[in-house]
C-alpha cells in the first residue's frame, strides 16, 4: 500500500460551512496553507467558491482575486491543487503554480474545463456530485447509490480521457455531502472497495461534514475531528489514496498508524 496523501483544505471564502471567513484575506490563507504544508501536507487544495449546500454561484471576477494571490504565495513551497468548477480560474490558477485541478462538478459546469486540464498536462479529480450545489441537498435519490456513483465516475472518466486528458492523471472522488443523505454517505464509504475497483486512485473527503455530526448525536463542525479520522481510516482500508482535510496533523498521525498496521512497508522506516 502507498502512504496516504493528504489534501489539506485552503477555503477562501466567506461562507464555506467549517471555516468560511477565516481565512479571506490572502495573507492569512498563505500563511494557514504554509502551517497545514508543516503539519504535513502533501497537497493544498486552495478553493475561492463556497460548495456547501445552497451555496450560490461566485463570480469568476470575485473567484479570481480570491484565490490567485493564494495559489501565487504558496507555489513553489507546496504542490497546490486548485478547487474550482471554471475553466478560467483553473488555467490562470495552473499558470499562477497550481498543477491539480480539483473539480468538484467533474467537467460538467464549464465546457472548457477538459481541454484546460489536457493542454496543461495537469492532474485532476473528478468528483460526483447530485446535480449542483444550490439544489443538490433536496431529497437526494439513487436506485444503489454506490452502483451509480460508480457508473457516473466511469462516465466522466472516459469523457476526461476522450478530451486528451491521460487516464494516469485522473483522480476519482464519490463526493461524500454532495446530494447524499447521511445513508448515502455511509453506503459509499462502507462499499468504498466497489469505486476503488474502477482502478484510478480515490479521493475522500469527509473532514467535518454534517453526516458525521449527526452520527455521533449532533456535534458542530468544530466537534467533528474523531468522525473524520473514523471515516478517514476505514476508507484507508478500502483503498482510498487520497484524505482531504482541514486538520492536517491529526489526520496525518491516524492515517500513518492505520497504513503501518495494514502494510509492513509503511511501518519499516519507523
Ligand atoms: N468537499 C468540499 C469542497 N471540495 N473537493 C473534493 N474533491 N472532495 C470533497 O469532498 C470536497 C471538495 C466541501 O468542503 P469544504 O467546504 O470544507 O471545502
Amino acid at each position: 500500500m502507498r502512504p496516504p496523501v493528504l489534501m489539506g483544505i485552503v477555503n477562501v471564502t466567506p461562507d464555506s460551512f467549517s471555516d468560511g471567513g477565516l481565512f479571506l484575506d490572502a495573507d492569512a490563507a498563505v500563511e494557514h496553507g504554509r502551517a497545514l504544508a508543516g503539519e504535513g501536507a502533501d497537497i493544498l487544495d486552495v478553493g475561492g467558491e463556497s460548495t456547501r449546500p445552497g451555496a450560490d454561484p461566485v463570480p469568476v471576477r470575485v473567484e479570481l482575486d480570491r484565490v490567485l494571490p493564494v495559489v501565487s504565495g504558496l507555489a513553489g513551497e507546496a504542490t497546490i491543487s486548485i478547487d474550482t468548477s471554471k475553466a478560467q480560474v483553473a488555467r490562470e490558477a495552473l499558470d499562477a503554480g497550481a498543477s491539480i485541478v480539483n473539480d468538484v462538478s467533474a467537467f460538467r459546469f464549464d465546457p472548457e474545463m477538459a481541454g484546460i486540464v489536457a493542454e496543461s498536462g495537469a492532474r485532476c479529480c473528478l468528483m460526483h456530485m447530485l446535480g449542483e450545489p444550490r439544489t443538490m441537498q433536496t431529497d437526494p435519490r439513487y436506485d444503489d447509490v454506490v452502483s451509480d456513483v460508480k457508473a457516473f465516475l466511469e462516465e466522466r472518466l472516459a469523457f476526461a480521457v476522450s478530451a486528451g486528458v491521460p487516464e494516469e492523471a485522473i483522480w476519482l472522488d464519490p463526493g461524500i455531502g454532495f446530494g447524499k443523505t447521511v445513508v448515502h454517505n455511509v453506503e459509499l464509504l462502507r462499499r468504498l472497495d466497489e469505486i476503488v475497483a474502477i482502478g484510478r486512485p480515490v479521493v475522500v473527503g469527509t473532514s467535518r461534514k454534517s453526516f458525521l455530526g449527526k452520527l455521533a448525536g449532533g456535534r458542530d463542525e468544530g466537534d467533528r475531528l474523531p468522525g473524520t479520522i473514523a471515516t478517514n481510516v476505514l476508507a484507508l482500508e478500502r483503498g482510498a489514496s487520497v484524505f482531504r482535510v482541514h486538520d492536517v496533523a491529526q489526520n496525518r498521525d491516524a492515517l500513518q498508524v492505520a497504513a503501518a498496521t495494514f502494510s509492513p512497508d509503511v511501518g519499516a522506516g519507523a
